[in-house]
């Protein structure tokens, strides 16, 4: 602190050059708050003080990138391309400040600026570029592969609009545009020089030439831009730096000065406005792709400038083609970027001239894909006549792809004539589809699921056909989330305490967490691990209070779902439990003797009309319940809005019991289970995705599971499920679901909720709701008890996390380097 700012804590920009790294970086905070925002340094507030300390950040963010870049250049290292159509960072102020080591500094130079890095912190808006699981799982992976050294690099797309803001209106959820780039970008550099043109529609003109080669190409083509938007990824404590790079969509036109001879300016900027169209919004379909043109054209707007991106950097080694695979491994964040096989086939045969053969033994050799999804509708597929009319020659190749393809099949399948029809890469019934996921399959050498149960699924059902040609390609990587964000960030004190007792390796080596084990038996650590937690759902209760004005016990069972909204999840479930126990407070006062503090989250698709409708019912459950005197503490449910990265780590650390209930077979992995386990929350849940993994490393007796079994519901749908039976067996439920149909939740609007119990009782219960219903009453039954006994929960909740350490995605990208990729760290 120089002198000057000593006693009526104003800042000025110093004189003197700076000592310490807190002086060092206030100095740099004030000179972005004078030279880059242009304002007083007298008089900055929060928010420029935010994004000064951002712009500070990123000057020492970008030396490290450098040096690490060219650290990759130097031992010429095998690259890693991870391509995804989302990215979820969440904000970046405290997960960079933690990986740079500068917490305490900066939290000095705010102070001596009169600013708490608290209140800085939570200026940040975070850019939601991804819908949910998928897209945050691919920032956790980027976060492990700068700690882990690895030589990649994270492409997506820089939407000017993320996943939209979800606010409740009168129970409702309304839809906001999130426009965060409002406030301007202090993370990222906009590469104006790194452009590159991106092709859409027009012809294939087939010709021979010189040599008598047959050739390709596209005429009329319409051409929009691709500039580089640069965000930078630290690995935690090494000086090494990654980044994502997002492509923003630019106009090719502000150079045809035609337009303007011809008198239409107005025409000129539609044009430029209808390009620039293509990176505006991320599409808010989780789990159902919606089929339009402008989505697929985002697809290969990503895929397109990063081939070329990815072929500059090979170039310049000045290597034979053939070395592409020993150099590259580009790998496919689902089927949305699988457009990437035809287009490096097309550069490889159309443009540098190689055979297919040649060409397509690189590419195969070269993607690697993993799958997220098992659900029929999620499986994504285009039209072929929209496809022919955007990318007409990728179109003609994957028809070639397919031909050589079949062709192989039906040698190796010469009794089974229908596996054609079953593997084509175009389904063709009334009308012709191209299936992106057999694209994907056909063209990589790797095929993962995201746990071991979706891996056996994947073999064994959804792609068994392909299993039996491909057998080596199969494989799995179970999915993992960063220890740095979802648990040295989110919950510092429960960070503190841990690394109090067992040091701080477990911040990279998350298996060290098991060392807290011996202390579950210590009275001490026990007290104190549950006064972290009681502070921490202390201060969401002020949130709550805060943010929806209810009032509730940090004492109670916080019971927390929150995640997507869609009908397998079975937030539906949830809360036809949470009416059960209404029912029983109401006739049977005394029955209910563990108070419990419900709380929802998530968003739903905004033309998914159930999920919406389950989010109005909870709303208007919550309001009867919350009002109702007769309920007073035992009862309270609240629905937090806008549910996010920033929202989630909130949350997490204050949860008692995780909801985990999605239909057997249906969860692919998730990813929320595994981050409220390792703060300590139990599970409740079914034997899906990787909650069977979780009970696996943390003790069935230190977690709820319940419900049919993946193959259980599979029996009970091939023997003709019958909802009804459930409904008329079980008083208790009948009873919870006569009261939505007959509008006891909605009494202005009696038939509001109909839709919901029809879909269980007279559309066939695709889910299974009422199946699991009675096991799920009763698990919870047991959670209460469980409750009731504060030690021996506190015991589950240590052993809990300290038996989290696989689910790290420090561990998850180690097995992708090694098994997948072939890399190791620079
Ligand atoms: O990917 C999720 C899975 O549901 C979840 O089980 C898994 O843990 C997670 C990470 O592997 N899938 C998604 O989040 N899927 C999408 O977000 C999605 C987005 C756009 C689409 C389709 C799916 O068109
Ligand atoms: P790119 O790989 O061409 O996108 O360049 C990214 C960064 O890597 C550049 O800004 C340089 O810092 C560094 N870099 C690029 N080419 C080389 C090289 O040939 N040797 C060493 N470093 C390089």
């Amino acid at each position: 602190m120089t002198s000057q700012n000593s006693g009526n804590r104003k800042s000025r920009l110093p004189e003197a050059p700076a000592t310490r790294p807190a002086e060092s970086l206030k100095q740099d905070i004030l000179r972005h708050v004078l030279y880059s925002l242009g304002r007083d340094t007298e008089r900055p507030d929060r928010q420029t003080v935010f994004r000064a300390l951002a712009l500070s950040l990123r000057d020492r963010l970008v030396e490290k990138w450098i040096a690490s870049q060219r650290d990759i250049y130097s031992r010429s290292s095998k690259r890693v391309y991870y391509l995804s159509l989302e990215f979820l960072p969440g904000p970046f102020l405290r997960e960079n400040l933690i990986a740079l080591g500068l917490e305490n500094e900066a939290r000095e130079a705010l102070t001596d600026m009169g600013f708490g890095l608290d209140d800085v912190a939570d200026e940040e808006y975070e850019p939601g570029l991804g819908n949910g699981g998928l897209g945050r799982l691919a920032s956790c992976y980027l976060d492990s592969m700068a700690t882990l050294r690895l030589p990649a690099y994270g492409y997506g797309i820089h939407y000017a609009y993320g996943i939209f803001y979800q606010l409740i209106k009168e129970g409702r959820q309304v839809e906001r545009a999130d426009n965060w780039l409002r406030g301007g970008t202090h993370w990222e550099f906009e590469r104006s020089h790194y452009v590159h043109p991106v092709r859409f529609y027009g012809q294939v003109r087939e010709w021979v030439d010189e040599q008598g080669r047959l050739r390709h190409s596209l005429e009329n083509a319409t051409t929009v831009m691709a500039m580089a938007c640069d965000m930078f990824i630290p690995g935690h404590k090494n000086d090494y730096v990654l980044n994502m790079r997002l492509w923003a969509a630019k106009t090719s036109r502000e150079f045809e000065f035609s337009f303007f001879n011809t008198g239409d300016y107005i025409g000129a900027v539609e044009e430029k406005i209808r390009d620039e169209n293509i990176s505006m919004v991320l599409y808010p379909n989780d789990e159902a792709p919606e089929g339009k043109e402008l989505r697929l054209k985002q697809q290969f707007f990503l895929v397109s400038a990063t081939i070329q991106d990815i072929v500059r950097r090979f170039r310049k080694k000045g290597i034979a083609w053939d070395q592409l695979p020993r150099k590259n491994v580009i790998h496919l964040n689902e089927t949305h970027p699988a457009v990437a096989i035809p287009e490096l086939m097309r550069i490889l045969v159309d443009e540098e001239l190689l055979t297919w053969e040649e060409a397509w033994y690189i590419c195969v050799r070269t993607f690697a894909y993993t799958n997220h999804t098992v659900l029929p509708e999620a499986l994504e597929v285009w039209p072929e006549d929209l496809f022919r009319r955007l990318l007409p020659r990728h179109l003609q190749i994957i028809h070639e792809i397919n031909r050589r393809f079949l062709h192989d099949v039906r040698r190796q399948f010469p009794n089974d004539p229908n596996i054609l029809g079953r593997v084509s890469l175009v389904h063709e019934g009334e009308s012709r589809w191209v299936r992106m996921s057999h694209l994907a399959i056909v063209g990589s050498f790797s095929v993962n699921g995201v746990s071991a149960h979706h891996s056996e699924i994947l073999k064994e059902s959804v792609f068994h056909d392909f299993y039996k040609i491909f057998p080596e390609r199969f494989n799995n990587k179970t999915n993992g989330i960063t220890p740095r964000r979802w648990l040295r960030q989110c919950n510092p004190t429960l960070a503190w305490l841990i690394t109090e007792h067992i040091g701080p390796e477990w911040l990279t080596d998350l298996a060290q967490l098991k060392k807290l084990e011996p202390y579950v038996n210590s009275e001490g650590f026990h007290r104190a691990w549950m006064e972290v937690r009681l502070r921490n759902k202390h201060k969401l209760a002020e949130y709550i209070r805060d943010k929806n004005g209810i009032t509730v016990m940090p004492e109670s069972l916080f019971d927390v779902h929150v995640k997507r909204f869609h009908e397998y999840k079975r937030q539906l479930l949830n809360v036809l439990h949470v009416i059960a126990l209404y029912n029983r407070i109401r006739s049977s006062p005394g029955s209910v003797t563990v108070p419990r503090t419900y709380i929802f989250g998530g968003k739903a698709a905004p033309g998914y009309y159930m999920a919406k409708h389950i989010i109005r019912l909870i709303n208007s459950v919550a309001y009867t319940i919350n009002t109702d005197p007769r309920v007073g503490d035992l009862l309270k449910v609240v629905f937090l809005q806008n549910y996010c990265v920033t929202l989630a780590e909130r949350i997490i650390p204050a949860t008692d019991l995780s909801e985990q209930i999605s239909t057997a077979g249906m969860e692919a992995s998730g990813t929320g289970n595994m981050k409220f386990a390792l703060n300590g929350a139990i599970t409740i849940g079914t034997h899906d995705g990787a909650n069977i993994e979780i009970m696996e490393h943390v003790g069935n007796e230190n977690l709820f599971l319940f419900g049919l079994l993946s193959h259980e519901v599979n029996e009970m749908r091939s023997q003709g499920y019958n909802p009804r039976l459930f409904y008329e067996r079980d008083s208790e439920l009948r009873e919870v679901l006569d009261m939505i149909a007959g509008g006891f939740f909605s009494p202005s609007e009696p038939h509001l909720f109909r839709d919901v119990v029809e879909s269980l009782l007279n559309h066939g219960d695709r889910y299974m709701v009422l199946a699991d219903f009675r096991s799920y009453v009763y698990r919870q039954q047991d959670a209460a008890n469980a409750f009731m006994d504060q030690a021996a929960w506190a015991r589950m909740s240590m052993l809990n996390t300290s038996r989290m350490g696989f689910f790290s995605s420090d561990r998850a990208v180690d097995e992708y380097a090694k098994d997948i990729w072939g890399v190791s760290g620079v």
